[in-house]
């Protein structure tokens, strides 16, 4: 009998190596203004970008000392969904909020 790798339609097929690539990653950035309220802001970084209360406050401190902060390292996708939320939630209290995607 033929070796079993002689045999017909038995050959091996070596699967390709497994590749895996982490993925590219984008801050959420804040920024500051006059009209939003501290606490519009915390409840943002407390319900979006899911912060303790004392993350959430410190980085809504540093937004309105800095003018900036980075909420969280996201995929683009994610990234852009955050940010649609934030204007969205802003808009419907009628509060100007920003926030803006930078590479990580
Ligand atoms: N500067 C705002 C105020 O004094 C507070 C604030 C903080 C606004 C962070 C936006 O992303 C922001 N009411």
């Amino acid at each position: 009998m033929a070796r079993p790798d002689e045999r017909e339609g038995t050959e091996v097929v070596e699967k390709p190596k497994a590749v895996t690539k982490r993925p590219r990653l984008f801050h959420v950035v804040l920024l500051n203004d006059d009209y939003t309220t501290m606490e519009f802001v915390v409840h943002v970084l407390e319900n979006v970008f899911d912060k303790g209360p004392a993350e959430a406050y410190r980085i809504m401190m540093e937004v309105h000392t800095q003018g900036r902060g980075v909420c969280g390292a996201y995929t683009y996708e994610v990234a852009e969904t955050k940010v649609e939320t934030v204007h969205d939630m802003a808009r419907d209290e009628g509060f100007p909020l920003r926030a803006g995607i930078e590479e990580a």
